[in-house]
């Protein structure tokens, strides 16, 4: 290693650790990736939850490689493309029936932020400008700008970085181990933790709230998978108070539950969704905000000159993502990539749960091709014995996440029964000798 590492602040890392003993991809296709000293590590985690398709796709890379040449940028404002529409057309094909208007921004920070604003502009607009306040959840993941860690509830993202938006209260999670711990699936109890929003219009009066957001799959915290009519119950009450409800699906949209979005999976609309990762497959940076026509039409008063919507990005709908985008979802489409969670999770599932019994092995939760396993912490030393695991799989050519002491799975959808197989011992092996 003759490389130096010094200039590099590598985001969320350990950098000390990581400097003293780094570890380098240089090269990727399909389920694979190859280290710097030419070894094959297995993807269990596409990416970062992002490359479903599998790395390298000819189509994907034809297309950038393309656009590069043809049109390298245009001006987002006042300007367009016709990529930008034809990707937005193609977005709103896979959105549940409704949410037919996209924004496009460049990650799952900007889209939490993009979907905030907008909800906030949407009441005020028709005349509820007095609905200020923001609805997160305890162990929530909405990126790391202002508006995301206000809402989220992750402790460390937040703590270091002073009083955040006014006007934010939380739900609390739904994460019960007493009641639905080894879960196969959706947990059975819970669908009452909702009711905490009923308990915040009480307390603030509805008329100040404008919008919840959760994650439906809370993904970062540790994949905590939504009980059985939670969010159906969030809907309605929602609905009864006119609150919008914003579903955070940077992690579940694009296949990762078996269908487009997870919306579709559990049999609930929100009124915006808010998407990144997938959307291009994660090759170039991408992320969008879907919205329900009405709140789009909400906007669209006054002279017609005028900008309706004072926000936006440098690089939204930026070619180079547009066209990774389309060929991102024609690929999806070809191989049957946004439903084939659903032909697959009934053997990750068995893969992951049998897993129950190892040592320290105190929880295993999953959805689609989303898997956690929970482990006991060492003693006095949090996250540790995971990210111990975390180096044992990586030396053993397979590539896991940790966070905390949960190791998530989230594979490419292109994965076979073989590197399900593969995946799941490997993380055994490691449990076994972490005991
Ligand atoms: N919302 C959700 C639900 C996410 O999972 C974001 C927003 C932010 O996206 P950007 O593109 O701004 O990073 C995310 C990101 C992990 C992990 O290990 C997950 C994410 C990012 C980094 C690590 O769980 N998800």
């Amino acid at each position: 290693m003759t490389q130096d590492l010094d200039a590099y602040w590598m985001p969320f890392t350990a950098n000390r650790q990581f400097k003293k003993s780094p570890r380098l991809f240089v090269k990727a296709s399909g389920m694979h990736f190859w280290t710097d000293d030419g070894r094959q590590v297995l993807d269990g985690i596409a990416g970062l939850w992002c490359v479903n398709a599998g790395h390298a796709r000819p189509r994907i890379v034809q297309a950038i490689a393309e656009q590069a040449a043809e049109m390298d940028y245009a001006p987002p404002f006042q300007m367009a493309h016709p990529k930008a529409f034809a990707l937005a057309e193609a977005v709103a094909r896979l959105t549940p029936a409704g949410l037919n208007k996209v924004f496009f921004t460049n990650s799952g920070s900007e889209s939490v932020d993009t979907a905030l604003k907008m909800a906030l502009a949407y009441h005020r607009v028709r005349g509820e400008g007095h609905r200020t306040r923001l609805i997160g959840r305890e162990r929530g993941y909405h990126g790391v700008n202002f508006g995301g860690i206000s809402v989220g509830g992750m402790v460390a993202n937040r703590k270091m970085f002073g009083a955040m938006l006014a006007g934010v209260d939380h739900i609390r999670h739904t994460h019960d181990p007493a009641r639905n711990s080894f879960s196969v699936g959706q947990p059975e109890h819970g669908a009452e933790f909702a009711d905490d929003l009923e308990k915040l219009c009480a307390l603030h009066d509805p008329s100040t709230i404008a919008a919840v957001i959760v994650e439906p799959v809370a993904g970062s915290t540790g994949v905590l998978v939504p009980p059985k009519g939670y969010l159906n119950r969030l809907r309605e009450i929602c609905d009864k108070h006119g609150i919008l409800l914003i579903f955070d699906e940077v992690i579940t949209g694009f296949g990762r539950t078996g269908n487009p979005f997870a919306a579709q999976t559990f049999g609930v609309t929100p009124d915006l969704i808010v998407m990144a990762k997938g959307l291009t497959n994660g090759c170039v940076p991408m992320g969008g905000v879907a919205v329900k026509q009405s709140i789009h039409d909400a906007f669209m008063t006054g002279p017609e000159h005028l900008i309706e919507f004072f926000h936006g990005y440098t690089y939204s709908s930026h070619p180079l993502a547009c066209a990774a985008g389309l060929a991102t979802l024609e690929t999806y489409a070809e191989d049957g990539l946004l439903t084939r969670a659903q032909q697959l999770q009934g053997y990750f599932a068995e893969a992951l749960h049998s897993l129950k019994g190892l040592p320290n092995v105190i929880d295993i939760r999953n959805i689609g091709l989303v898997g956690g396993v929970e482990l006991s912490a060492l003693p006095g030393e949090p996250a540790k014995r995971a990210f111990n695991i975390f180096l044992d799989c990586y030396e053993k050519g397979v590539l896991i996440r940790t966070t905390g002491d949960t190791i998530a799975l989230s594979p490419p959808l292109i994965i076979e029964r073989e590197q399900i197989d593969q995946l799941v011992d490997t993380v055994r092996g490691a449990i076994q000798r972490a005991a």
